[in-house]
């Protein structure tokens, strides 16, 4: 059995994986990362594991690896028999293309920079920061109608009728959706998507576990 350990600041992107773990029904320790408003109390031997100072972190048997993508490529080799990276090559590489654009366009272009736009300017002039974070408003909006464009409303999940690697980090973009007061009703399959995750006993759990509650009606 391997010894896995995974960092996660509660609601963070972190839940992907956190989720990804109980689907998988891997053994491993949660290490709770706490949140400090908008910025993470990361301790301080924390840059010595990540020296980008974010979660999540897997560590499994000593290898440490961060990046929300490459963690759930880990957490399906460790547990082959689930298909969260996609049953057939064709599938896996659609997943990527999905992740790649969460990682990269929804949660760093998106997100990033609503929650944190000081860090996308070298101006410290709020106005500026206000403007930032319309544009991220503007970019989320614009990803989410291209998600709810690519859902179907006959699938379970974002690629089918199982759940992958894609719903889990889904998951969390769509809370900061919730918590930052987006008009949500444009993207009724995205919707319905989150509340067939949170029926689900993992999604239970980890929202346990998190101390966080659902965004979704029972
Ligand atoms: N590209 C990274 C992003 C990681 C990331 O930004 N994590 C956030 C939580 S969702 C974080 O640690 N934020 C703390 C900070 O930005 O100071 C990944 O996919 O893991």
């Amino acid at each position: 059995m391997p010894d896995i350990k995974l960092f996660f600041t509660p609601g963070a992107c972190s839940l992907a994986p956190h989720i990804l773990l109980h689907e998988t029904n891997l053994d491993f320790t949660p290490l709770l990362i706490k949140p400090n408003g908008l910025e993470v109390d990361f301790p301080s031997d924390y840059k010595a594991l990540n020296p980008k100072m974010r979660v999540p972190v897997i560590v499994v048997d000593g290898e440490v690896v961060t990046e929300v993508p490459a963690i759930c490529t880990l957490i399906s080799q460790l547990s082959p028999n689930n298909k969260i990276m996609g049953a057939t090559p064709l599938e896996t590489v659609r997943i990527y293309e999905w992740l790649n654009y969460l990682s990269g366009t929804v949660h760093a272009a998106g997100f990033g920079l609503l929650f944190r736009p000081w860090r996308w300017t070298v101006s410290g002039d709020e106005e500026v920061h206000v403007g930032i974070k319309e544009k991220a408003r503007e970019n989320i909006r614009a990803a989410f109608e291209l998600i709810e464009g690519r859902l179907t409303e006959e699938s379970t999940f974002a690629l089918g009728d199982e759940l992958t690697a894609v719903d889990a980090f889904l998951y969390p973009l769509y809370r900061w959706a919730v918590v930052s007061a987006f008009d949500l009703v444009p993207y009724p399959k995205l919707g319905s998507l989150i509340r067939r995750l949170e029926g689900r006993e993992s999604v239970r759990i980890v929202l346990e576990k998190e101390g966080l509650e659902r965004v979704t009606e029972l």
